[in-house]
């Protein structure tokens, strides 16, 4: 029989879609129905199993799944013996510290003695101890924000993303305990065979981001600018340059990382680039 590589993601929530998405964007088709447990990839040999969050690291653990993707924050807390292999970019949040906003805060001694509530004690408590702290705290599952109004807490150690579930609670962000994302984690354990394809959906996924933050750019430039120009792109090797058929001129074509974007646009323009055009790429293999 066929080795297959399975993989473990979220059944429903803020990771599902993205993770179906990149997934998509590797090229990888499968059934993804309602109440689906598990789906097989029909072109890529791959297995998708659909799971809570929390479980998934201890699946790839125990290898009832190969790999998975969860939250750093998950694999943090869960502290399952699993490898990082790659952070991917979405389901980005932070995990911190809030209070009652109207209550005063200098420093993480103001909470010696005090009382949190939180679902991450692992890492809460990794962090109070660090920071020598000594404090309390409570394990609760869900609705975290509403501790300190009920009076079960003094604070909150909670995910948070636009900050508007502390405001709408009364609360205010004291300290970052950790910057999260989504990350790839893999049993440490994989046959030859599944680490081979681990490293094939792993040159997918890197095309798949190379390609998300580059952009390709087309230009007519006079030939008599075409050197300082070339030297403005930077290319994946150097620009192409095609004549055109107006005498004189050439047309330019090069990629650009998103981040310079907007810089070497100027740059181009200020040097006599006329007819810019600036296309998406959809994979990059470099
Ligand atoms: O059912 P299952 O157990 O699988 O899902 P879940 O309810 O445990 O997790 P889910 O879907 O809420 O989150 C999955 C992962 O998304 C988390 O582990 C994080 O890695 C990531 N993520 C990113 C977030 C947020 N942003 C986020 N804002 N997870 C939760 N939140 C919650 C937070 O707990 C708080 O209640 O959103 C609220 C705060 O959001 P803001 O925008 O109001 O600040
Ligand atoms: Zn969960």
């Amino acid at each position: 029989m066929e080795t297959k590589l399975k993989i473990a993601i979220q059944k429903s929530g803020r990771l599902s879609e993205s993770s179906l998405k990149l997934l998509k964007e590797c090229g990888i088709e499968f059934d993804n129905g309602l109440n689906k447990l598990k789906a097989e990839a029909f072109n890529f040999p791959l297995e998708v199993f659909f799971l809570r969050d929390d479980d998934i690291p201890q699946y790839v653990e125990d290898g009832v799944a190969d790999i998975g993707i969860v939250g750093e924050n998950v694999m943090l807390e869960k502290n399952k013996s699993i490898k990082l292999i790659d952070k991917l970019g979405f389901g980005k949040c932070r995990l911190s510290i809030a209070i009652p906003k109207d209550q005063k805060y200098q420093s993480l001694k103001d909470f010696n003695g005090k009382r949190f509530a939180t679902s991450y004690p692992n890492i809460l408590g990794d962090y109070l101890k660090k920071n020598k702290i000594k404090a309390e705290i409570q394990e609760i599952s869900g609705s975290v924000e509403i501790a300190p109004g009920i009076g079960l807490a003094d604070a909150i150690c909670d995910l948070v993303s636009s900050g508007s579930t502390l405001f709408t609670n009364g609360l205010k962000e004291v300290e970052v305990v950790l910057k999260s994302e989504s990350v790839l984690i893999a049993n440490k354990k994989l046959k030859k065979e599944q680490q081979e394809i681990l490293n094939k959906l792993l040159f997918r996924i890197n095309a798949v981001r190379k390609s998300k933050n580059t952009k390709y750019i087309l230009l007519n430039a006079p030939n008599n600018k075409l050197e300082t120009i070339c030297k403005i792109l930077p290319g994946m090797k150097s620009p192409t340059i095609i004549p055109l058929a107006e005498k004189g001129w050439s047309s330019v074509h090069s990629v650009v990382e998103e981040n310079q974007f907007w810089e070497i646009i100027e740059k181009l323009k200020s040097n006599g680039a006329q007819g810019i055009l600036v296309v998406p790429i959809e994979k990059m293999i470099l």
